[in-house]
């Protein structure tokens, strides 16, 4: 019996996802383009995906648990339990203007279109403040979304804010503060929670001994 986990292939989270098992005293050998993997000291499988797909396969149970940023746990409405905040991939989701908007507040965002990734999460923003705004849907690239006439404001992924500073774009609210998290299938065996609660004890004290 293993515990299977999904993990980011490439980009932000995976060096730090990695780094995570391997504090956890946990070997897996990571080769180039490998899909799935597994553990050697461990009962546990690793597979590499896009971050996307992740809780889609968590809340199918393909999956018994994955990290994976909550801002994309919740812009895509899966069913899953997080466990655990992972302390990396820190970041937020923000609404952005053109420097030369005179911005008051979330009511200045009344009848403008907003160029995003996370329509979900920015429509409940929305509804949240009573404000009607058109929603634009891009997958990437959405700074540059303004100056190219296709927005008046866009909502992205900040950690520094050179990306926005770079596009002649302002911060003015902050959506959803965000981390890499530990998420769970709803309905594990005992035997995967057992694993699991193995997993998350060396996870905390990973944590414990950072702080
Ligand atoms: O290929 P795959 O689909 O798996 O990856 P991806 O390209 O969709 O995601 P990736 O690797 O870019 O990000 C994975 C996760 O990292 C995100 O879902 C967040 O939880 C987290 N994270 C943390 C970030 C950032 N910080 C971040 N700064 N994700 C993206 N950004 C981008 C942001 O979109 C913007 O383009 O970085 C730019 C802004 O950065 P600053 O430093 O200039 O503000
Ligand atoms: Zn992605």
């Amino acid at each position: 019996m293993k515990l299977k986990i999904a993990i980011q292939k490439s980009g932000r989270l995976h060096d730090d996802s990695i780094k995570l098992l391997k504090e956890c005293g946990i070997d897996i050998n990571n080769g180039v383009n490998k899909l799935k993997t597994e553990a050697s000291n461990f009962p546990l499988e690793v597979f590499f995906l896009r971050d996307d797909d992740i809780p889609q396969y968590i809340e199918d149970g393909v999956a018994d648990i994955g990290i994976v940023g909550e801002n994309v746990v919740l812009e895509k409405k899966k069913q899953v339990n997080i466990v655990e905040k992972l302390g990396f991939g820190k970041c937020r989701l923000s609404m952005a203007v053109p420097k030369s908007f005179e911005y008051n507040g979330v009511q200045d965002l009344q009848n403008t279109r907003i160029a995003t990734s996370y329509p979900v999460i920015v429509d409940e923003f929305l509804k949240r403040h009573n404000v009607t705004a058109e929603i634009h849907e891009i997958s990437g690239s959405v700074e540059i979304a303004p100056g190219i006439g296709l927005a008046d404001a866009i909502c992205d992924l900040v950690s520094s804010g050179s990306t926005l500073f770079m596009n002649g774009l302002k911060e003015v609210e902050t959506v959803l503060k965000s981390e890499a998290v530990l998420a769970a299938y709803h309905h594990l065996q005992p035997e995967q929670s057992k694993l699991l609660d193995k997993l998350l004890f060396r996870i905390q004290a990973v944590k414990k001994a950072k702080n």
